[in-house]
């Protein structure tokens, strides 16, 4: 276990402890022992192991929790957490997955109310009973109601691409050991980059379909067969998601891979203009509608066995069917992907490879794991030529924020590695000195303009006071991004997917003023945010607006999601000029405001 897995399993606790009315100091022992962990240097398993020194020096962690401490390093589990939630019922867990519900507040629900489940919390707001309980206004209730609504929405309970990503890998890797798989892709939402991902799907080209479904059957990670068919299968797969697994033969690959790609708005809208040239697209290839057989309700039903097709080998010969060059799977959407290929004009999507720097990233000067030099190594070792340090300022404390006396010191840090980097010829990579300031709830920021002139690349961002009304987001947002100090605005809309909806902001008016004033966007690549979004980062490009794709690291593997905001960048269908960080570090200077 690592420093950040058992800062999660205290916290954990603290949630389960203050849900039993337990004592307030332990529950904060807890909670202050997980930031303790949380923003160690070293690790736990390293101090642990170091017979000179003891656990028990540490901040906030006496000899229980120095105990239990060990317990996790060695088990990975920990008696006490298992017995905790033995004691709390299932229906809490439920309950505290819903925005805003602390576990004390749970707890008064749960007891009041003889709650079973959600639903049973959904109908005591409809009939007004939480709002006669004592602490619960009927503002609270509305905003309950509505926080329901978004933790059972079944949009907010598929996998991060990300997760779904890892499943994939995992499964085209055991399928590959098949001898009958001759081609295989995942396809579906997977495949069109989408934020998260409903079920799996998959396409193999075979002679032999039946080995191929058997192979996917013996997969250790398999928990049910689904369905079995002749040429498809569905099973339920890791996490419990369902994977579809198509097979076909040789010439159908392409049209298969195109046709479960999707999305079905795209293939309805290709199949629309096929239609209209006499062809027919199905999962098997393009066919010549046949004389006098032209109408519309038949095409899609003409048995394709009994003919033979002109195009379905590979995507790209379907596309060239109907006279289209081949579109990217990420912006096939139904929007004007059609018309933009027939006018030879799809962008040029940017990739992993035009990415030269990374500008948003933590040590553990603040709430990161790695130290400057850990994330200067790897940064090197990931072959980026410049990055920035941007710890959190002095406001969020919880992550032990910078202020202007240990900003200074670190910048100073950063000098000479710098100095040192170069020392050799031409360095490696160069490293700004940054900061991720915060907007503060009242207005303005949490480090002065005197300390921020002083900075390469300043990050703003908003982390308190997400509930206040529209007009004040904006307006707070809108002042950091007036400011002359301010380079990019980082997770613009707060939101975190499945977890939290975006705070109430005018997007509009902030695209507006960061092209006014020559301030950048961010894409954070965390698999949670991917914020901005594909449509707001499609609107801002429109404006004029340079987006900053960034990793928000918070470790070294941190700076290994650099793919997934690209991936989100491509669906806004952002080429590479539309992205700062895809130039040099000289023309990135140029770019920035003044
Ligand atoms: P998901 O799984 O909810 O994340 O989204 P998709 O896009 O992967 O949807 P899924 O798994 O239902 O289907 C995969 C693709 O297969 C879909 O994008 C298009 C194609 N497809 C499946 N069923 C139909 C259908 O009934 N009509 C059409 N036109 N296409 C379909
Ligand atoms: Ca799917
Ligand atoms: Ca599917
Ligand atoms: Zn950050």
């Amino acid at each position: 276990m690592t420093n950040a897995d058992i800062a999660v399993v205290f916290d954990h606790i603290a949630d389960l402890l203050e849900y039993q009315g337990d004592n307030v100091f332990r529950v904060r022992a807890y909670r202050n022992a997980a930031r303790t962990i949380g923003s160690l240097v070293e690790s736990l398993a390293t101090i642990r192991s170091d017979p000179r020194r003891s656990l028990t020096d540490l901040e906030g962690i006496g000899s229980d929790l120095a105990a239990k401490i060990g317990e996790l390093l060695e088990s990975g589990r920990l008696g006490m957490l298992d017995d905790l939630q033995k004691k709390v019922p299932a229906v809490a867990f439920e309950l505290m997955r819903v925005p805003g519900l602390g576990p004390k507040k749970v707890k008064v629900l749960v007891d009041q109310l003889r709650l079973k489940s959600l639903d049973d919390l959904e109908a005591a707001c409809k009939d007004g009973r939480v709002q006669e309980i004592k602490g619960f206004a009927a503002k609270t209730q509305a905003a309950i109601l509505e926080n329901i609504a978004f933790a059972k929405s079944p949009e907010h309970n598929r996998l991060l691409w990300q997760e779904a990503d890892t499943i994939v890998q995992e499964l085209l890797t055991w399928m590959r050991d098949c001898p009958a798989v001759q081609r295989i892709d995942g396809a579906g939402s997977w495949r069109r980059g989408r934020e998260t991902v409903g079920d799996i799907d998959v396409v193999v080209e075979s002679a032999a379909a039946k080995a191929v479904m058997d192979h996917l059957h013996a997969w250790q990670e398999t928990s049910a067969v689904l369905l079995a068919g002749d040429t498809k299968t569905s099973v339920r797969g890791p996490r419990n998601v369902q994977i579809d697994l198509r097979v076909v033969e040789r010439g159908s690959f392409g049209a298969a891979l195109q046709y479960f790609t999707g999305s079905k708005e795209h293939n309805v809208r290709l199949r629309s203009r096929a239609r209209d040239q006499g062809l027919t697209i199905n999962e098997y290839g393009v066919y010549r509608l046949s004389a006098g057989k032209g109408r519309p309700g038949e095409a899609d039903t003409a048995k394709p066995v009994k003919r033979k097709s002109i195009a379905g080998s590979t995507e790209e010969d379907v596309y060239a069917a109907v006279g289209l060059p081949w579109i990217p799977p990420e912006l096939r959407e139904g929007g004007d992907e059609i018309g933009l290929a027939e006018r030879g004009e799809l962008p040029q999507l940017v990739e992993l490879a035009d990415i030269h720097g990374d500008l948003h990233m933590h040590t553990t000067a603040t709430d990161g794991e790695a130290t400057l030099g850990e994330m200067v190594r790897a940064a090197i070792e990931r072959g980026l030529k410049y990055i920035a340090i941007t710890d959190h300022g002095q406001r969020v404390t919880m992550a032990h924020g910078l202020d202007r006396k240990r900003l200074l010191k670190q910048w100073d840090e950063i000098d000479r590695l710098n100095e040192s980097l170069a020392e050799e010829g031409r360095p490696p990579l160069v490293v700004l000195k940054g900061i991720e300031v915060d907007m503060l709830e009242k207005g303005g920021l949490d480090l002065p303009d005197d300390v921020l002139a002083q900075a390469d690349w300043v990050v703003a961002s908003l982390h308190y006071g997400q509930n206040q009304p529209r007009e004040r987001i904006t307006a707070r947002i809108i002042e950091a991004i007036e400011n002359p100090h301010v380079t990019v605005i980082g997770h613009p809309t707060g939101r975190l997917i499945n977890r939290r909806p975006a705070y109430d902001v005018d997007i509009e008016a902030v695209i507006e003023a960061a092209a006014r004033t020559g301030t950048f966007l961010e894409i954070n690549a965390n698999p949670w945010r991917l914020d901005l979004d594909d449509r707001h980062a499609a609107a801002a490009k429109q404006a004029g607006v340079k987006i900053v794709i960034s990793t928000d690291a918070h470790s070294t593997r941190g700076l290994d999601v650099m793919h997934c905001g690209i991936l989100q960048a491509r669906r806004a269908g952002l080429e590479a000029k539309d992205v700062a960080n895809t130039r040099t570090l000289a023309a990135l200077k140029k770019l920035m405001k003044k």
